[in-house]
């Protein structure tokens, strides 16, 4: 139920949350992984102070390095003089909250910095969809003051890339020594890659994973305006961050010229108000009108071929509703 005092209560945390307040960030961030009704009370608060901040997605395969590449590119933006904060999202992860152990180990000498933020997200609630709440949690720690955010999501598969799609520059972190080749991470996220970073350059298959990755970019001819580049690191000695750092700068200086921040952030604003809607949709139409004995009944008639799904469905949501 939507109190008023759940509304104020709301209002008040983000009030100190946009003082810079990190227990109040962590309790923002915390309710909005839940995905209950306080949600939308505090993105009312939160949302006409975001908008700012640039979005960095690292994604890529596990083990790739890319806790080791955001922990060596915070110092890198930092000595630029960014504020950075960091959420690193695992769908495949029961946990949530304060980091996975290991990003935390990792990524620890910056814990102390008032200017470093790291959050960790799990798959636990996300009743909106992991990629709402990441985004979410991005927001507020964009409308906290954080000039360039991190969001680094584990694996490839259809949720990492909902992830991904949420940023204004994605990262692909490729490892030497993958089974099959770049074809083995190729499956779509090829497509979203704005800068390859070819980690573990200390690797002797390095510079083969370079030229695969090459190869399929020479044939994607969908970018005419922007070739992603390809940088290569070794993490873990710190090598090759500030090339990475100059390389995401340059994307986001394309994509505020050319235009195309303004076009990905209304094509991403649309998808996730027909998201909000879609979802609001399905829990106050449909459910109500399946989860009725009328329904089971209906659903008998159509497994035992009384009745086939259109029809059944015409008895849900009416064909003439549905165009009206
Ligand atoms: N040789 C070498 N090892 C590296 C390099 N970068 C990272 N590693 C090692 O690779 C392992 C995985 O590094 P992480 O940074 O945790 O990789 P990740 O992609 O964040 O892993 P997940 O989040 O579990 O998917 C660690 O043991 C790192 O020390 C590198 O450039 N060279
Ligand atoms: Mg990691």
């Amino acid at each position: 139920m939507v109190t008023e005092t759940t509304e104020e209560a709301a209002a008040r945390l983000v009030e100190s949350l946009l003082k810079g307040n990190r227990r109040a960030a962590g309790r923002v961030i915390s309710a909005i992984e839940d995905g209950g009704d306080a949600v939308e009370m505090l993105m009312r608060a939160l949302y006409p102070h975001t908008g700012r901040a640039s979005i960095v997605g690292i994604t890529g395969p596990p083990g790739a390095g890319k806790s080791t590449v955001v922990d060596e590119l915070i110092r890198v933006m930092r000595a630029d003089g960014r504020a950075v904060a960091v959420l690193a999202v695992d769908p495949n992860s029961p946990f949530s909250g304060g980091a996975v152990l290991g990003d935390r180990v990792r990524m620890m000498r910056h814990a102390t910095d008032p200017e470093v933020f790291i959050r960790s997200m799990g798959a636990r609630g996300h009743l909106g969809g992991l990629a709402l709440a990441s985004h979410n949690a991005l927001l507020a720690l964009d409308a906290m003051g954080f000039s360039d955010l991190l969001a680094e999501t584990v694996g490839v598969g259809q949720s990492e890339l909902e992830v991904a799609g949420t940023a204004d520059t994605t990262v692909v972190v490729v490892p030497p020594g993958l089974g099959d080749g770049v074809q083995a991470i190729k499956a779509g996220i090829m497509e979203i890659a704005d800068i390859f970073v070819v980690n573990k350059a200390d690797h002797p298959q390095a510079d083969r994973v370079v030229a695969d990755i090459r190869d399929v970019l020479r044939m994607d001819l969908k970018r005419p305006e922007w070739t992603p580049p390809i940088v290569k690191t070794v993490a873990t000695a710190g090598e090759g961050l500030e090339d990475l750092w100059i390389r995401i700068r340059q994307h986001r200086r394309y994509l505020e010229e050319s235009g195309e921040l303004e076009r990905r952030r209304r094509a991403r604003l649309e998808q996730e108000i027909v998201e909000i809607a879609e979802r609001r949709l399905r829990e106050q139409v449909l459910r109500p009108r399946t989860a009725t004995p009328e329904f089971r009944a209906m659903l008998t008639d159509v497994v035992e071929r009384r009745m086939n799904p259109y029809e059944a469905a015409e008895q849900i949501v009416p064909k003439t509703a549905a165009a009206g």
